[in-house]
């Protein structure tokens, strides 16, 4: 009787064996690879003490005991791009003196075996009868300045080059636009072809991007204009030196009046090429991603002013869009018809109170969602919070006097000492330009990483991860 239902629960496992794909996206900075660190050191940890499975706590599998193990593969070969240096995070999280993760400056890649018994744990005693279902959970990372490419891939170079030059217009990108914008008046685009002319426009127009990015704006496109392959250091500017990239946005006049052999001709064609081969990058790196998962630091964007803020929200809404409608042209060009969710999820939420935390949710979805509400096919967005790696910890404080309220503690990078945040005013939806007005200055504090146990058993300290776990993996977990 023991071996048939052995062999029954054998063939019940072996038929749920699958293979999913997480590509985790987000701006640059909105914490995916310590979401990806956190992820994999937490579910290996819960998979062997019952105490790390605290920290996953709001992912049914754990919860009811399910979760048998979770092991990175031995010998494991990266579909996409590098193996994630998961050792170095982790142990970048583990030393003595704990420090975040470095930039990425490519694709990576990485994996996990889960095994875990479906539908309920094996009474007590029992496991051996009870054979486990794997889930092999691949995890996708990739720079952020390469996502607002995303929405170029259908449009055309008229249309881009509209949109583009559009917000040149007004401040602060008519402040850093002076010189591009004399170069665009004073060049014949449609006369002869010139390399020169090309180089120095395409030049002159990274250059406007370079200062756009330092105040915080994001339409930073053509992103590789911002962020080259392989560079990893902070405000590192690409070389541009290769003749497929001298291209930038055109007045639409130069463009339709444009003839076989004219400079905008030239500048139309390497944008095409350039639209092929990021479509061919991203259709690579995600035609198998079955989940996306949006990341997106909406405190930093509230701290970077309205006009940034508002861009931010566009450009998530664009690439939301893209991903998620049904109907899009980029995503019937790159087959990624197997993507069954897309989840947008607030990062750092271990920086604000607790009871702030829920609005940044709100916020998150009214920024990606209120603008195409109703768009064919796309549903609305579904949005959580969480901190990946929970750098404070909440403390009852009294605040003028009152009743004491809870609020968050924790070692500030910038200063080094500790400090409080009793309050960072989150709104539940888009905000108005008053708002803006009355935080000028107001930045969340960066916090220093928390002590994490080094031998890996005891998981990292997080805010709702498990939560967000089961939303997006409890379904093939069940
Ligand atoms: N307090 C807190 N800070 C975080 C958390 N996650 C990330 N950070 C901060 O955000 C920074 C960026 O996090 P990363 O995980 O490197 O972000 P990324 O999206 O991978 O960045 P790029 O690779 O540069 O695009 C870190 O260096 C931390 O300062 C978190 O859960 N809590
Ligand atoms: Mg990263």
């Amino acid at each position: 009787m023991g071996a048939i239902r052995r062999l029954g629960s054998e063939i019940t496992a072996w038929r749920r064996s699958t293979t999913i794909t997480v590509a985790v996206a987000g701006l640059s900075r909105s914490g995916k690879t310590a979401f990806i660190t956190s992820v994999v050191a937490n579910l290996q940890a819960a998979a062997r003490n019952s105490r790390a499975a605290e920290w996953l706590k709001g992912l049914d599998a754990v919860a009811t005991g399910r979760l048998r193990s979770a092991d990175r593969p031995q010998n494991y070969r990266p579909r996409h791009g590098r193996m994630l240096p998961y050792g170095d995070m982790l142990s970048a999280l583990t030393a003595d003196a704990p420090s975040w993760p470095s930039r990425t400056a490519d694709v990576y890649e990485t994996a996990l075996d889960i095994h875990f018994w479906p539908g309920a744990a094996p009474v007590a005693g029992s496991s051996a009868d009870k054979a486990a279902a794997r889930l092999r959970l691949v995890i996708v990372d990739y720079p952020g300045e390469w996502l607002v490419d995303v929405p170029m891939m259908g449009q055309p170079y008229a249309d881009w080059s509209a949109a583009a030059l559009n917000r040149l217009r007004s401040a602060p990108w008519s402040e850093v636009s002076d010189g591009f914008r004399t170069l665009l008046a004073e060049t014949d685009w449609t006369g002869p072809d010139s390399n020169d002319a090309a180089e120095r426009a395409a030049r002159e127009w990274q250059r406007v991007l370079v200062a756009a990015r330092e105040r915080g704006l994001k339409w930073l496109q053509p992103g590789h204009f911002v962020r080259a392959r392989g560079q990893d250091e902070e405000g590192a500017v690409p070389r541009l030196d290769e003749e497929r990239l001298w291209f930038c946005p055109l007045p639409d006049a130069a463009i339709s009046a444009a003839k076989g052999g004219s400079l905008a001709r030239a500048m139309s064609d390497r944008y095409a090429r350039y639209q092929k081969e990021t479509g061919k990058f991203f259709g690579d790196t995600l035609k198998d991603a079955t989940h996306h998962v949006l990341l997106v630091d909406v405190l930093e964007a509230l701290a970077e002013g309205e006009r940034a803020f508002n861009e931010s929200a566009e450009v998530l809404a664009e690439v939301y869009r893209v991903f998620a409608a049904e109907t899009s042209t980029f995503k019937r060009l790159l087959g990624l018809a197997g993507l069954k969710r897309v989840m947008l999820v607030a990062t750092k939420a271990d920086t604000v109170p607790p009871n702030q935390r829920a609005a940044m949710q709100s916020l998150l979805t009214d920024m990606c969602g209120g603008r195409f509400a109703g768009a064919a096919g796309a549903a609305r967005p579904e949005a959580d919070y969480l901190a990946a790696v929970r750098a404070t910890q909440d403390v009852d404080a009294v605040v003028d006097g009152a009743e004491p309220v809870r609020v968050v503690e924790g070692l500030c990078s910038e200063t080094g000492k500790r400090r409080r945040v009793t309050m960072i005013d989150v709104p539940d939806r888009m905000p108005s330009a008053d708002y803006f007005r009355r935080r000028q200055g107001i930045r969340p504090p960066r916090f220093v990483p928390p002590a994490v146990d080094g031998r890996g058993d005891y998981g990292v300290p997080n805010v709702r991860l498990g939560h967000v776990l089961h939303k997006l993996l409890g379904e093939v977990l069940r």
